[in-house]
Formats: C-alpha cells, sequence, structure tokens
C-alpha cells in the first residue's frame, strides 16, 4: 500500500515540475527580480520578469564573454585593471585559472579560523538551527545564520580576487557546507546558476579539515570550462510549455558522462590542508569522488558568486535566480 509521505513526495515532486508554480513564486519576490526588467532590456530579452528563462531565450549567445573565457586572455592579463596590485602568487594563480579553469589558494584561511568556523557549524547542527536539505548532504545557506561563515563568504580578499580574475564585481549568491564528501557526479555549474552572457558565475571551495584520497575529495577536469557550455538543448530534457521534464539533473549528468568518456579526460583530486582554497570557472567539470573510508568526514563550504550586470537564472528549473539585495 502507497504511505501518505509517499503521496506527499509524488506531489511536492509533481509541483516541482509546474513551472506557473515558479511564475507565482517569481510573483512573490517580484521586489528582488525588478533589476532583470533592465537587465533583459540591455540583453535583447524580450519577457516578462516573471516568465520562466532558459537558455532557449537566447538563440546567440551575447560575445561580453569574461575577459579570462577570450583566446587573447593571457596576452590581455597585464592590462587588466588592477593587474600591478596582485602579488606574484596571484599573478600565476590567474595564469593557472585562464589555462586550467582553476586554481588552488593553499592556505588561504588559517586554522584557527577554520576551527571556529567548524565549532560554529557544530553548534548550529546541535542546535537545530541548521540541517541538510532533500539530499541529505548539503546544508544550504549557513551564512545566513553562522557569522564564520558569512567572514569567509565576504572575505575581502577573496572577494577582490574573484572580482579581478571576473572583471566584474561578484555578488555573494550562496553557500553550501558538506560533512561528508557529496559523492555527486560530474557537473559544470553553470547549468544550475546559468548567466547571459555565459560564464559570469565562479565558486570557492574551502577544505575546513585535511582530506585524504579515501574521504571523497573533490574531482575536477583541468581544461574542461573550455568545452561548450551543456545546456537543456543538449539533451532530451522532456520540458514542454507548462512542465519541466522528469529527472533533468540525472540526463543533464548522463550527457555530462557521455561527454567525458568522447573527450578521453581524466580527473584530478583536491587532496587539500584545512584552510586550503579550490576556485573553479562556471564551466568547470567537477563532483565528488566515492568515499572510500565509510566513517569518514570531509568538512568543506562551497561558494558560489553570481556578477553584476548579467541575467542570473537556473537552466535545469528555469528560475530567474533571486539575487540578495546588497
Ligand atoms: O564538494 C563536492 O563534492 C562537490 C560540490 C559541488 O559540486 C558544487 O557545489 O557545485
Amino acid at each position: 500500500m502507497i504511505s501518505l509521505g509517499q503521496i506527499f513526495k509524488r506531489y511536492t515532486g509533481f509541483l516541482r515540475r509546474v513551472k506557473p508554480a515558479y511564475m507565482v513564486n517569481n510573483w512573490l519576490n517580484r521586489r528582488l527580480l525588478g533589476p532583470n526588467r533592465e537587465l533583459y532590456r540591455k540583453y535583447g530579452l524580450r519577457k516578462s520578469i516573471l516568465a520562466p528563462i532558459s537558455s532557449a531565450d537566447f538563440k546567440q549567445h551575447n560575445p561580453d564573454i569574461p575577459w579570462i573565457d577570450r583566446p587573447d586572455a593571457m596576452d590581455r592579463l597585464a592590462e587588466q585593471p588592477g593587474y600591478a596590485a596582485l602579488t606574484a602568487i596571484q599573478k600565476e594563480k590567474v595564469s593557472r585559472f585562464i589555462q586550467d579553469g582553476y586554481c588552488v589558494l593553499e592556505g588561504f584561511f588559517t586554522p584557527d579560523r577554520v576551527d571556529r568556523l567548524n565549532q560554529e557549524i557544530d553548534r548550529l547542527i546541535g542546535s537545530g538551527k541548521l540541517d541538510f536539505n532533500y539530499t541529505g548532504r548539503k546544508i544550504m545557506e549557513s551564512y545566513k545564520v553562522s557569522q564564520a561563515v558569512n567572514s569567509f563568504f565576504r572575505d575581502k580578499a577573496m572577494i577582490d580576487f574573484l572580482n579581478f580574475i571576473m572583471g566584474k564585481p561578484v555578488v555573494p549568491f550562496h553557500t553550501i557546507n558538506f560533512i561528508r564528501g557529496s559523492e555527486q557526479r560530474a557537473h559544470s555549474d553553470s547549468v544550475h546558476m546559468s548567466t547571459e552572457p555565459q560564464g559570469y558565475l565562479i565558486a570557492t571551495w574551502t577544505a575546513l579539515e585535511d582530506i585524504g584520497p579515501d574521504q571523497g575529495p573533490l574531482f575536477y577536469y583541468p581544461g574542461s570550462h573550455r568545452f561548450s557550455y551543456v545546456t537543456t538543448q543538449d539533451f532530451d530534457s522532456g520540458n514542454s510549455r507548462w512542465l519541466l521534464g522528469k529527472n533533468p539533473n540525472q540526463k543533464y549528468e548522463d550527457r555530462i558522462e557521455a561527454l567525458i568518456r568522447e573527450k578521453g579526460i581524466q580527473p584530478r583530486y583536491f587532496t587539500a590542508r584545512k584552510g586550503d582554497v579550490l576556485i573553479w570557472h562556471a564551466n568547470l567539470l567537477h563532483g565528488g569522488s566515492a568515499i572510500a573510508r565509510p566513517e569518514s568526514t570531509r568538512k568543506s563550504l562551497v561558494a558560489h558568486y553570481f556578477c553584476e550586470g548579467v541575467i542570473c537564472y537556473h537552466e535545469l528549473t528555469q528560475r530567474p535566480a533571486l539575487l540578495p539585495h546588497k
């Protein structure tokens, strides 16, 4: 017999596919979406700010891509505003980012600061103020209740560095804490947090403890940021006018798995020291590797940043992104 819980799950599962339900949510958040009017005009998108939005709305992507993604980025590096103020190490890291789609800032946060953050997270989980979301692995938006997380999320030196890489001011969007490895399949963030023009998203991944190969470390594919962006146009999403298709994320990840096979690329693993930060490009393929030691933790903090002045949305769910007011 089918339980009430199963009925509820099916019902909410179905509701998550109904586009008008998102439009109601967009209407409830119309104040946050207001700035999109001007952006839609700027990028020639003729639709209501409350309507679903996806890559299908952009027959041709706007060529104003981030400077790091232009073919001459390495030659233009020294001309970028702010270049002279970077340290020699930062200059080297930006070159690495341009070429490989990621860079690692070793020991960016001190172990003491990380310990204080972990203590706060433990306390907030213990008091029920923080909890895992439906995946059972992710704690979303802890920065809203944790001063320590918020100070990492908005760390001035980090934001300045991200602003330089992106060539536009970044907008802190959200945080995700992990206590154990995610074991998430390979993906690029651009299908979850999308922009027009493409590429105006960047992410940081901070190790909140030393992480070895058996703890399910983050994996990533150097250079994969240069592949074409995979969108719902590239697989059978099953989307229709009023409904999103079933399991779009699974179909997307299957497509990415096939792409990795086609390209014959090999992953690298981020075994890290507490306080190290890996920064990745919007289109870098990455995920969480299998946990080889079942009882092990893999404490980490992911932060995603959109950029100012571009259209931000979620390709899989066709929602405009709700960026927090400054
Ligand atoms: O930490 C991980 O294992 C993966 C995190 C991730 O892929 C993401 O937040 O986009």
